[in-house]
């Protein structure tokens, strides 16, 4: 497999870690956003979108972070990343999604762009408003946690699960953006729990070759 990644970039990074986890041997091409690889003929050609992340397996080309985690489950089941039982499988979908579907669509590097070099919103102003996603994603994504009833060490019990492969890189970048973390202790304590597994702490972007 290859993975077509950018080391800051939040959804390559939940794509790194379900590789690691799942122990599946592949390769990175790195795409620099900041030298706008993505929207480059190179790789328009692997995914016409121009976003970060997409994985080659064999003749195929996947994209969407959160769809290519579910196929990698079905191909590669082991270990599970969404649970068996149906309650159990909305309820990580959901978590998920908070995440996905919430907050990080909001902060993205396009919408920050747009704000900067369209909307002419100074470098506060957007620090407010990345802030702002920040607080009511993760506050709701604290409140659910504790409202199920079904964290562990992780967000679903002692099982790494998807729920966590999309909470840790977007606790990174709310760590990168100075963004204010204490009001969210469950989710902080999953996010240390995660970072004692090799699977996510290999997949750092600190530690990815292409770092700068
Ligand atoms: N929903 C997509 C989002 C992909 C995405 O937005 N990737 C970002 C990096 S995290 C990107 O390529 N951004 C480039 C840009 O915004 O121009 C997914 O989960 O894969």
């Amino acid at each position: 497999m290859k993975l077509y990644s950018f080391f800051r970039s939040s959804t390559a990074y939940r794509m790194r870690i379900v590789l690691n986890l799942k122990g599946l041997a592949h390769e990175l091409e790195a795409v620099s956003l900041p030298k706008m690889e993505h929207k480059k003929a190179a790789f328009t050609a692997v995914n016409p979108q121009g976003l970060v992340p997409a994985l080659v397996d064999g003749p195929n080309v996947l994209v969407q972070s959160m769809a290519i985690i579910e196929y990698l489950d079905e191909t590669h089941p082991e270990p599970p990343l969404i649970p068996k039982a149906p309650l159990d499988r909305a309820y990580v979908r959901a978590m998920s999604q908070v995440i996905g579907c919430e907050i990080h669509p909001l902060n993205n590097v396009r919408v920050l762009n747009y704000l900067r070099d369209v909307m002419k919103l100074g470098d506060d102003v957007r620090q407010q408003w990345y802030e702002h996603w920040i607080a009511e994603g993760l506050g709701g994504l604290e409140s659910l946690l504790k409202h199920y009833g079904k964290i562990g060490r992780f967000c679903f019990k002692d099982q790494v699960t998807m729920a966590d492969v999309c909470l840790v890189p977007q606790v990174f970048n709310a760590q990168r953006f100075n963004c204010p973390l204490d009001a969210y202790p469950t989710v902080m304590r999953i996010f240390e729990n995660c970072a004692s597994i090799k699977a996510f702490a290999d997949a750092h972007p600190s530690k990815q070759k292409d770092a700068i």
